[in-house]
């Protein structure tokens, strides 16, 4: 779409100055969670508890896949009302289920099919194929949009948070963690730590 020249010239400065407040006001939480080598194997899902705000859905679906016998991502953090493509990139027939919540059965299909499912409800969903029972992986559904995975060491970074009180959660397949309360300032946080309870 063509825009007229005189409403660009009116229309460029507004747009900056939202994108200059946008920035003003977004704040970074970076931190750690507690777990040593089990965080080399899966990672833990970091977000802020009981968050609420609009839902722009991502203008693509986020991918589960099952490729090598295996559920790529092994976790895979999406925002409630997210719609996720599963995809099955082997030679062999995969299905796929999930035994939690609400539960469903997307069937069993060939190498390039896509089957897809809405989440509704926030939780955490195991993801199993019914041909290959050894595959396992989880799709965890948040009420936030403030969620991010660990790294193998631990660590986080949550970009573009708005300032303000907030509970910080982890979730990981083994370990559980304490909840922490975090007052994010536009300086940012630098180094909250999440403390591992027992593992399960
Ligand atoms: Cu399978």
């Amino acid at each position: 779409m063509k825009i007229p020249m005189s409403r660009s010239i009116v229309l460029l400065p507004i747009l900056l100055l939202a994108v200059m407040v946008a920035g003003a006001e977004a704040a970074t939480i970076k931190g750690t969670v507690e777990g040593g080598k089990r965080l080399k194997r899966s990672p833990a899902v970091v977000y802020l508890a009981e968050v609420a705000g609009e839902f722009t859905p991502p203008a693509k679906n986020p991918v589960m896949d099952q490729h090598n016998m295996t559920f790529i991502p092994h976790v895979l953090p999406v925002r409630t009302g997210t719609t996720v493509d599963f995809l099955n990139s082997d030679e062999v027939k995969h299905n796929i289920f999930s035994p939690d919540h609400e539960k469903y059965n997307l069937g069993t299909w060939p190498r390039g099919e896509i089957k897809q499912h809405t989440f509704a409800k926030q939780g955490v969903y195991t993801q199993l194929c019914n041909v290959h029972p050894e595959m396992q992986g989880f799709i965890v559904v948040l009420d936030t949009p403030y969620f991010v995975l660990t790294d193998e060491d631990g660590n986080f970074e949550m970009k573009d948070v708005p300032p303000g009180n907030y509970t910080i959660k982890a979730w990981h397949e083994k370990l559980h963690f304490d909840k922490e309360q975090v007052t994010l300032t536009e300086a940012g946080v630098d180094n909250l730590a999440l403390k591992s309870r027992k593992s399960r």
